[in-house]
């Protein structure tokens, strides 16, 4: 597994924060989610391809405006 660090964008609070870390750790393939509303950072650990991720974060309502 390895940490990536994308910028996520569309959050507008904590709880935005809240549900897609806890929609990426419910993923048998992601180790750890972190997602921070402040610095608007999703750290994921996982060996999933960054476009299935991406795919997941749109599918919970936001989007990866860099990784
Ligand atoms: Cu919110």
């Amino acid at each position: 597994m390895t940490t990536k660090t994308f910028k996520i964008d569309g959050m507008g609070c904590d709880g935005c924060a809240n549900s897609l870390t806890n929609v990426l750790n419910a993923h048998e393939s992601i180790n750890q989610a972190k997602v921070t509303f402040s610095d608007k950072t999703a750290e994921i650990e996982t060996s999933l391809d960054d476009n299935f991720i991406k795919k997941m974060v749109e599918e919970a309502g936001f989007q990866i405006s860099e990784q």
